[in-house]
């Protein structure tokens, strides 16, 4: 039997409408909008491509949005500048730097100095660490994770007591996913380049959230019959009949694994709206959150 598609893409959409609602009242009650800066530096395609689709969804819910777009060779006092002056400015509520930055740049000293109250990205150091600890709220939780979650919630995928191997403890994905799992009573299992036997652990999973950022490493035959697979990963893989010549593919190969599991997101169309549809969220949550 093939896997039910859990269909990102219209799941944000329709986030992204419940926002929308929000941002209208908000403007009706206080004449404000919710604010957005997004900080792009270097001339990375991937990351260009990504801070214009996060502006464009601001547009299209009504947030405002406050584009930085600087160069490469920026020096570290000039970003940290840019981005004191982001926490002083009233109209934004948060803050999104894209990653990664440049090498010379110290990426740890540029996402602590982001307010606490403006960390729309959720990746202050303090914030990570809440998320890590029991009882201790963060005031924002990274986008991708949280959109991860959300997709298994608005999928009715309980979480609870189930078994959960999340594939990569990277910051910005893994590490964060894994935490959400572990406060939703999911019993976890994290793995990374160094585990050993690999498929075998995967083949415990009721639930597998894939992001090790290697095209279609996860086979059909790794996934548990009936498991739920949620794939992060992005991938450009070279494809000639293509108009750009790539195209995306996720982490797991999806046409075997869709034979096996019963859900499972497509790539593109899965995880990537949601990383969207979650900042967005962020955003107007941290604008309440000044105005109460
Ligand atoms: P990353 O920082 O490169 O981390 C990759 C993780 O996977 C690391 O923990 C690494 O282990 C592990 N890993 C690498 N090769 C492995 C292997 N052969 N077996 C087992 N584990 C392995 O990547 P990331 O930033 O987390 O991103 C992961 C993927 O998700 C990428 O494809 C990225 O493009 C995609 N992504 C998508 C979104 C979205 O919104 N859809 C958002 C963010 C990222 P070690 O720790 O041992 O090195
Ligand atoms: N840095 C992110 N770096 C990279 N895909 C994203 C992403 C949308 N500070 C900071 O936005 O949250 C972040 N915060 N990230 N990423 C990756 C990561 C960051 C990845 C994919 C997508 C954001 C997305 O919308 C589309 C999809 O999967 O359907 C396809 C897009 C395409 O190129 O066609």
């Amino acid at each position: 039997m093939s896997a039910q598609i859990i269909d990102g893409k219209a799941i944000a959409a329709t986030i992204r409408g419940e926002i929308k609602a929000e941002v209208d009242a908000m403007q009706t009650r206080y004449s404000q909008v919710p604010g957005l800066a997004t900080v792009l530096v270097g001339e990375r395609k991937d990351s260009q491509t990504y801070v214009r689709m996060k502006k464009k969804a601001c547009a299209e819910v009504g947030i405002a949005s406050f584009s930085h777009d600087l160069p490469a060779d920026i020096s570290q006092a000039d970003l940290l500048k840019v981005v004191q002056d982001l926490n002083a400015h009233p109209e934004v509520n948060g803050i999104l730097v894209q990653l990664p930055l440049p090498d010379h740049i110290n990426e740890e000293e540029i996402l602590s100095a982001i307010s606490l109250t403006k960390d729309v990205d959720g990746f202050h150091p303090i914030n990570i660490g809440r998320l890590s600890m029991k009882r201790r709220a963060p005031l924002f939780v990274p986008c991708t994770p949280k959109g991860c979650i959300e997709l298994l919630d608005r999928s009715g995928v309980e979480i609870e007591g189930r078994r959960a191997v999340v594939l990569g403890r990277s910051n910005i994905v893994g590490l964060p996913v894994a935490m959400l799992l572990l406060h939703r009573n999911a019993t976890l299992t994290i793995c990374h380049s160094r585990t050993q036997n690999l498929p075998q652990i995967v083949r415990e999973a009721d639930i597998l959230i894939a992001a090790v950022g290697r095209p279609e490493m996860v086979k059909g035959d790794w996934i548990k019959p009936g498991a739920v697979v949620i794939d992060v990963g992005m991938n450009a893989v070279d494809d000639p009949a293509a108009a750009k010549g790539y195209r995306l593919v996720g982490d797991v190969a999806f046409d075997e694994a869709r034979e096996v599991a019963s859900a499972i997101t497509p790539v593109p169309g899965g995880v990537g709206p949601m990383t969207i549809a979650m900042l967005l969220r962020n955003t107007l949550d941290g604008a309440k959150r000044t105005l109460e």
